[in-house]
């Protein structure tokens, strides 16, 4: 069988003035614990380095450079690499990038235990707004950090813990768009990995979502998501009370049935863990999400329509 130990390595809070050092510090202990508890894959957050910077409003966008990595890896984020490396672990990793020609992308990475990048994502929905309203009782800036990712849904066949896995990422927001999915679901993913970063309170809620619906909205795309291209995924939360405003956590691993097959308890750093026979892809894929036998892209014209 192709089975596999994946991890989703919650985050609980870092705060507005907490350096690189801290978070990394806390990411190593927990690759240290996926090592002891068995894992071949470690999934980290969105945005894993640093606070949600999205909530602050910088003026001038140069300003906010102190959030962004402009090397990967680099003396801050070593300590990541030759732990992937000691325990024989790949990762994914969530940061925000500025590319050495100046653009600005909210990234993921794919790193093998050797240290190499196997896939690289940048974020194609970004949520919010790019001025500062002075509705919101906290600013989600992210059109105003990032540019929308360049780089598509791309899915890479990557040799995972000896064995050949379709691999892909999606970021936070994405997940809640059939689209991303499907596009990789069209690349035959068997693993999608994403991050999120999400308030417990939608600052554009108009009365009509309740709080306890904002877990199982994630919930609810990340499953059917999974049924519907026959994949797993592992989703990684930041979680807890950073710089004064709440996001949730519920981190989850979920199998190509859309069943949770391992949910985060706590809203603090912690380890979750599952097997996954890679085997069951292939029910989805043969039967009822056989896309070449079933799909009817002819009728389907309206979605890639501009
Ligand atoms: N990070 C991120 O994409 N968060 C969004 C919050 C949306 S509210 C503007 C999410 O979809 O979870």
């Amino acid at each position: 069988t192709r089975s596999l130990v994946l991890a989703a390595a919650q985050l609980g809070p870092i705060q507005k003035d907490e350096g690189r050092d801290v978070a990394v510090g806390r990411m190593v202990r927990l690759m240290e614990k996926a090592h002891r508890m068995g894992a071949q894959v470690v999934v980290f957050p969105e945005l894993a380095l640093t606070t949600f910077f999205p909530r602050w409003y910088e003026e001038e966008i140069a300003n906010a450079d102190h959030w962004y990595e402009s090397a990967m890896p680099s003396n801050a984020t070593a300590p990541l690499f030759e732990a992937a490396r000691k325990f024989g672990i790949a990762f994914h990793l969530g940061y925000a990038e500025k590319t050495p020609d100046g653009h600005r992308f909210n990234t993921a990475i794919f790193v093998n235990p050797n240290g190499e990048t196997m896939l690289k994502y940048r974020k194609v929905h970004l949520p919010g707004h790019k001025d500062y309203d002075p509705i919101r009782k906290v600013q989600h800036l992210e059109k105003r950090y990032f540019e929308v990712g360049d780089l598509g849904f791309p899915v890479v066949r990557a040799p995972v813990a000896g064995h050949e896995v379709n691999v892909g990422m999606m970021i936070c927001n994405d997940r809640r768009w059939p689209e991303s999915w499907r596009v990789m679901g069209l690349q035959q993913v068997e693993l999608v990995m994403l991050g999120y970063n999400t308030p417990s309170l939608n600052m554009d809620n108009r009365g009509f979502e309740a709080h306890h619906l904002r877990v199982f909205h994630s919930h609810l795309t990340i499953q059917a998501g999974c049924y519907q291209n026959a994949c797993f995924a592992v989703a990684t939360a930041k979680a807890g009370t950073e710089d004064g405003h709440e996001l949730f956590g519920h981190s989850i691993i979920v199998n190509p049935q859309g069943e949770i097959m391992a949910q985060a308890t706590s809203w603090g750093d912690e380890l979750i863990v599952a097997d996954a026979d890679l085997g069951m892809c292939e029910l989805g894929r043969s039967t009822i999400f056989n896309f070449a036998k079933h799909r009817r892209p002819e009728a389907y014209g309206r979605i890639t329509a501009q």
